[in-house]
């Protein structure tokens, strides 16, 4: 009787979820004007600051200065560290000198992967008003009074720390007898109790206009939910400034353009994990996951600071013009008296320490590489997952699987991987089967992996408070979940019903949820099977903004109030490192997540959660997917199709042409959608998806190289024009199209009915080929292409050579030892120059050398091969079958390949409308040194 009635409530509580999305309900979310931490960091003035260094209490070491800052209105001091670190980086640390208690800060080796490698900072000026270090290239000067921090290389001013004075550093203090402005209510609420949204209105209209300053300090009420802030406010912020710099970009994940916008007009953005319903698009609002790192990037410099708090947090953007006056004292740049443009950034948190990293580029990919220093880069994932990904909520049991596998084989449309959402469980119960529906999943995994497919199923972090499921149990017994506000395990409705959560943040518990992964705990899981991780902002259907309360304890002590933007980040990593464990350390995992933080890189993919089938989400898929890159998050895709409602055809068919050339390749549907695979489109469509999705096979080859540099040097893989061409303005703000690497420039199109499209072809000296016809377009001009249903729009760079496989087979894994194609696109001097990554596409064994990686250059109508990593010692079945030399003048008159001394002429034809040389069957193993001279 009692399960039925938590069955039956646990639907209707679903029920009305899907009932009531419809579009986003704001009034689930707070705004800015309903967080207190929030209201009171805005309203701050600038050039009101309270802080002044205390120049007595400064210690200098190599690497190092530490001095007292003093809030001269309340007497509390705070410590500020300032640390040289390795590759142009610097660490500005702000701290009460003596807390009531410990502030959180995350454990290094969580999101930093390890303690940051300290540098020498040079003391090169010490002032009675300031002290100037001197860290590689770049200046930083230290002003005692007001106090502030500016970064400057040559004499270019590039980030400015609290130039606005707005550092504003919540001590932790004893709570007041009895504040006058908010005596507590006589009975406050308990948890679960939360007030009727009537009672809480009432209470509201006649409360007096609030004082920002005390506002929300020591209890909050959103909606019917009342937060007890035990600790009372604790919440930091400060300006950050990039003087010299037009635009910002980064701090996914909004639903906004790349270029982020100020927010004079709207709230500031936000970054709290939420699982937001219908999500609406181009505003600030908090999405699934947080990155807090944000570049600026103009013609000379790219900069960016990286703000490592897991709390929630705000940031306020506005453009303004430098303060050349106080510049001109600190650098000899007044030249003119042309203004200077700045971004004025204020970012505030609702706990923890202040904590900026501030990296000084100068160029975008070494801002990549020194955010990837500290956080990691992105794994080189197994091939099987940057192929095609086949997704539905549900696909119902195994007769359905088996029919979807089989209808893509029919139509051939190869993908690598089928997806179970939640319906394949028993009940919601994570880590099991429904019997009726999925009776030998072995059997299931099995025929997949017969044909080298791979399955997911989801596992979100919600356990069904059943005594009788044995993870639940489990964790229970051991004590593992995050306890409510009272103490007692916490309690909230999810997909099952009555749930409880597992605290990720605890290691053990990380240990412990890893190890019900082993093939010997999760019944009917085998190697072939990989994970999905969803739910885990968390979402918890009836706690405050769709989430956690804030008073929810974690291990440590901490509330979820300090780890929040964490909790989705250690779902996932202890979800990888089950994975890992499961096959001694020797495959790569695969898990993806919708919630992140920085450092999520490292555990896998993340797509961009619950996006409409509409035009309007296919466009912003675009920024979004830039946004996440730029932050590190390379391997991101959007649900293609869109996961709510019923895209069209055409819709379809346009979203498959973008995702194909988009990192992380998925379809996915709503339940509530008509079926949707690509072979039920009708037959136009289907040829055309069908042709999109077989040409992310034939670029597979190029895709994993990429994704291998990406791992090597933490640079973008689907990258803003900006980032290869810095200087080019027009392209700043550029955010429908994109390129791979260096190589393809992609623009899809994105509006209905569109037959084509005006490119920009980046690079004055370059020229583009369209991949399809070879027609070339010269660089530093806008173009209009004809882009009719069958056609995407996508180039490759003259002086480019592109690895591809043109055998397409079922699945990626069937592909393995196929031989490659290079295309060759000729710049205008006639070379062309490119990489290929191989390794056996699976296992860490390419960790001690298991790999080739060859380089090739076309010069003087020579191709040369070469091993371009002498570490790589790897050996390979693959061969090379055929060059494509794109923009060759003139037809060959003999074309011969050199391997070990020996030569043989190969066959060779030219057509000379595409002006392309086609040299068939070199044969060679890929893994050897060769030329190829053409005559
Ligand atoms: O598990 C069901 C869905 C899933 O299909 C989707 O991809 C997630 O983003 N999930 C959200 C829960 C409910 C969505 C209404």
């Amino acid at each position: 009787m009692a399960a039925t009635t938590i069955r039956l409530s646990s639907y209707l509580c679903c029920l009305l979820l899907i009932v009531q999305v419809h579009s986003v309900n704001r009034d689930n979310f707070k705004t800015c004007d309903q967080s207190g931490f929030c209201k009171r960091h805005r309203s701050l003035q600038p050039g009101n600051s309270p802080y002044v260094v205390l120049m007595d209490s400064l210690k200098i070491t190599p690497t190092q200065i530490s001095v007292q800052l003093l809030n001269t209105k309340t007497n509390v001091r705070l410590i500020l560290d300032l640390y040289g670190l390795q590759g142009n980086t610097a660490r500005v640390k702000i701290n009460e000198l003596e807390p009531l208690k410990t502030r959180y800060e995350i454990p290094v080796g969580d999101v930093l992967v390890g303690e940051p490698k300290q540098q020498d900072i040079k003391v090169l000026d010490k002032a009675s008003s300031s002290i100037t270090l001197g860290l590689e290239n770049s200046k930083i000067v230290l002003t005692y009074s007001p106090f502030r921090i500016d970064f400057i290389s040559g004499e270019e001013p590039l980030v400015s720390i609290n130039s606005q004075g707005l550092l504003k550093f919540e001590h932790f203090r004893k709570k007041p007898e009895a504040p006058p402005e908010e005596a507590a209510p006589a009975d406050p609420p308990a948890e679960g109790e939360d007030k009727k949204d009537e009672e809480v209105k009432k209470e509201e209209e006649e409360k007096k206009p609030e004082d920002p300053e005390e506002s929300g300090l020591w209890e909050e009420t959103f909606k019917s939910f009342h937060d007890p802030k035990p600790n009372g406010p604790a919440s930091v912020g400060i300006d950050i400034s990039f003087p010299g710099f037009e635009n910002v970009y980064g701090i996914p994940e909004h639903a906004e353009s790349m270029a982020l916008k100020t927010t004079k007009d709207t709230d500031p953005y936000r970054l709290f994990n939420l699982d937001v319903f219908e999500y609406e698009l181009y505003n600030p609002m908090a999405l699934y996951g947080s990155v807090p790192v944000m570049w600026a990037h103009n013609e000379k410099s790219t900069v960016g600071i990286y703000w490592n708090n897991a709390a929630e947090t705000w940031i306020d953007i506005s453009s303004t013009t430098a303060d050349k006056n106080f510049f001109s004292k600190i650098a000899d740049l007044v030249k003119g008296n042309t203004e200077m443009a700045q971004m004025d950034t204020h970012w505030f948190s609702e706990s923890g320490v202040i904590d900026v990293f501030v990296m000084l580029g100068p160029r975008p990919k070494d801002v990549f590489k020194q955010y990837a220093t500290l956080t990691g880069s992105t794994e080189l994932p197994p091939l099987f997952a940057i192929s095609y990904h086949q997704c539905r909520w549900n696909y119902n049991d195994q007769e359905d699987v088996k029919n979807v596998d089989a209808n893509m084989d029919l139509f051939d449309i190869p993908f690598d991987v089928i997806w179970l959402d939640i319906e394949h469980t028993d009940g919601k119960r994570y880590f099991t089967w429904d019997a009726h529906k999925f009776p030998g999943s072995k059997d299931m995994l099995d025929a997949e992996g017969a044909k080298g497919r791979k399955m997911v199923t989801i596992v979100d972090p919600h356990l069904k408070r059943d005594d009788n499921y044995k993870v639940y149990a489990d964790a229970k017994n051991r004590d593992l979940m995050v306890k409510g506000g009272n103490g007692g395990e916490y309690e909230g409705w999810c997909w099952p019903g009555s749930s409880s959560w597992p605290d990720f943040t605890n290691p053990e518990v990380r240990n412990w949820w890893a190890s019900k992964f082993q093939y010997s705990e999760y019944d009917g899981s085998t190697p072939d099977l990989y994970i999905w991780n969803d739910m885990n902002e968390p979402s918890v259907f009836n706690g405050p903004e769709i989430t956690f309360h804030k008073d929810v304890l974690h291990h440590g002590g901490f509330e979820n109030r300090d780890v929040h933007n964490l909790y989705g980040f250690y779902v996932q990593k202890a979800t990888a490192e089950g994975i890992l464990m499961r096959s001694n350390n020797e495959q790569r995992p695969f898990v993806l997540t919708r919630a992140f933080f920085a450092g999520s890189q490292r555990f896998g993919a993340v797509w961009t959660g619950d996006n409409m089938g509409e035009w309007s989400h296919l466009k912003v898929s675009v920024p979004m997917l830039l946004t996440l890159n730029l932050a590190g998050i390379t391997f991101s895709g959007a649900d293609v199709g869109g996961f709510f409602k019923n895209p069209d055809n055409e819709l379809q068919t346009r979203w498959y042409q973008a995702a194909a050339f988009q990192p992380f390749f998925r379809a996915h549907a709503h339940i509530d959608t008509k079926r949707r695979e690509p072979y039920l489109l009708p037959e136009e469509n289907r040829n055309i998806v069908r042709d999109a999705i077989r040409q992310r096979y034939t670029y597979l080859p190029f895709w994993y190289t990429l994704f291998y540099h990406g791992y090597r040097s933490g640079e973008t893989v689907m990258s803003p024009l900006w980032v290869e061409f810095p200087e080019d303005k027009s392209t700043f703000k550029m955010d429908d199209e994109y390129l791979l690497g260096s190589s393809l420039l992609v623009k899809p199109i994105t509006d209905q009915g569109a037959t084509g499209t005006t490119v920009y072809f980046p690079g004055k000296n370059d020229v583009w080929y369209d991949i399809q016809t070879y027609q070339s377009y010269a660089g530093a001009q806008n173009t209009y292409i004809n882009a009719p249903l069958g056609k995407i729009p996508v180039f490759q760079r003259g002086g480019s050579i592109v690895p591809r496989k043109m055998r397409v087979r079922r699945s990626s894994s069937l592909m393995s030892a196929d031989p490659f194609t290079l295309v060759i696109c000729l710049n205008k001097q006639g070379e062309a120059e490119g990489d290929l990554y191989a390794d056996d596409y699976k296992s860490f064994a390419y960790r001690s050398g298991n790999y080739i990686h060859r380089e090739f250059s076309l010069k003087n109508n020579i191709l040369t091969s070469s091993n371009a990593d002498p570490n790589g010692q790897g050996s390979t079945k693959e061969w090379l079958e055929k060059l494509v030399i794109v923009g060759f003048p003139k037809a060959a008159s003999s074309v011969h390949i050199t391997v070990d001394g020996n030569s043989q002429s190969l066959y060779h034809s030219y057509d000379s409308t595409s002006r392309v040389l086609t040299v068939r069957k070199p044969g060679v193993n890929i893994a050897k040194d060769f030329t190829i001279t053409i005559q």
